[in-house]
């Protein structure tokens, strides 16, 4: 069945608006998706019928909160193929990867050992790791690209050894859109023996995730990059390691007994959730799980190939473009050079014209460095986007090419 984009698109009210006099198109998706009037009616309805604190139930609305704050935790579990306790809501990828390298990489790495990341890594997949090998005297090991922006899979299976302890992979680049084939890697870094974690911000809101086919100890995502709310995401992490590894933060709700002289924790997955959560967001959240649920996903997928492949196109047949990262399985991503142009440039001229996209270097700046460039212009595409909002792109690329 083919995808009524009109009709999704009728769902995400912001995308309904004139930007510089012009109507806005939307691509900056990889930066954050927007969201559909359900995840905004949750929010609100939140606020507005039983705002009160979770987990300390002693009357109506606290009950109601609470329910409604684990029913989207339990979605989010069947989301991803995991187990109720072993979701554990965070403020996002961020801080679902700080998690795993100070709860595990800094208690269990020292010198000699190493943590096998890949040059296309996002910064929130890099510097915590930094900081480990810091702190332990453990090593960074970069697993490089092939020309076309995808990891090299051959010499990452060189550069796994028995010292490699992590192994912390992006399943989608946010910079090249590159995918990288997580489950193979995470199986051969399992059996060198080593921890995984996948950063998943880029996959959720392109196609279905199942933890248990990656096979990861870890993974890791934004609900804002899947049509839900700023601020919250989840942390999957295999019960038993979530078990023997210590507290992140400490303080309220995650203890289970506190006296002057000691404190002992909460069960999972409470013993990383300390204070009170972001409820109103993981309420979106859950909306935003159950909204995705409902799509027909094999039919998005399709819809956002089509996207991709017609951007592609027409970039290729662009005079002076140069595609940065042409890796054959890609999602969502078109990033860009305009010859004698800066990427900084191009998207203000292209602001300019309604077009939103986001330039620089991504938060990927050793990725930039490795591929000799300042940052790129990028052009990420969701479900909502229309080949016609494509086709503006590059009429939008023509003026900015003649401007400049
Ligand atoms: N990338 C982008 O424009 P947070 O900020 O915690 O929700 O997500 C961080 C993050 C981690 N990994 C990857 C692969 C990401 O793409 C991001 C966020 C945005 O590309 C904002 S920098």
């Amino acid at each position: 069945m083919s995808l009524d984009v009109n009709a999704l698109r009728a769902q995400f009210p912001v995308l309904h608006q004139a930007v510089n006099g012009k109507p806005l198109v939307y691509l900056d998706n990889a930066a954050t998706t927007q969201k559909p009037q359900v995840v905004i009616d949750a929010v609100s309805e939140y606020y507005r019928t039983v705002n009160s604190n979770v987990h300390r139930a002693a009357h109506y609305l606290s009950d109601h909160a609470t329910a409604s704050f684990e029913a989207a935790r339990a979605d989010l579990a069947a989301f991803i193929n995991a187990a109720r306790e072993e979701v554990i809501l965070t403020k996002g990828t961020t801080e679902g990867i700080n998690l795993v390298a100070q709860c595990l990489g800094r208690e269990r790495l020292q010198a000699g050992d190493e943590i096998l990341i890949t040059a296309l890594e996002h910064h929130a997949n890099i510097v915590p790791w930094q900081q480990v090998c810091e702190r332990t005297g453990a090593t960074l090991q970069v697993t490089p690209l092939r020309e076309d922006g995808s990891v090299d899979t051959d010499a990452f299976h060189k550069l796994l050894s028995e010292r490699t302890r992590i192994v912390a992979l992006s399943q989608v680049s946010n910079s090249l859109g590159s995918v990288t084939p997580v489950a193979e890697l995470v199986k051969a870094a399992r059996e060198a023996g080593a921890w995984t974690l996948v950063d998943g911000a880029q996959a959720v809101g392109h196609y279905p995730v199942d933890v248990q086919q990656i096979g990861c100890d870890f993974y890791a995502f934004s609900g804002h990059k899947m049509f839900g709310p700023t601020g919250v995401g989840v942390l999957f992490g295999r019960r038993e390691l979530l078990d023997a590894m210590p507290p992140f933060q400490t303080g309220g709700e995650m203890i289970e007994t506190v006296s002057f002289e000691k404190s002992t924790w909460n069960q999972l997955p409470y013993k990383f959730e300390p204070g009170t959560p972001n409820i109103a967001g993981v309420i979106g959240l859950g909306a935003a799980t159950r909204w995705l649920q409902q799509q027909d996903r094999t039919a998005l997928a399709t819809h956002e190939d089509a996207l991709l492949a017609s951007a592609s196109e027409q970039a290729r047949a662009f005079d002076g473009l140069k595609i940065i990262g042409d890796a054959a399985t890609k999602v969502g991503v078109l990033s860009f050079l305009l010859d004698g142009a800066h990427p900084a440039d191009v998207g203000t001229l292209l602001d300019q014209q309604g077009v939103a996209v986001r330039t620089g270097h991504h938060c990927c700046m050793p990725l930039m460095d490795r591929l000799g460039i300042p940052g790129t212009t990028r052009a990420s595409f969701s479900i909502y986007n229309t080949l016609e909002e494509v086709d503006q792109l590059f009429q939008a690329l023509h003026k900015v090419r003649s401007f400049l």
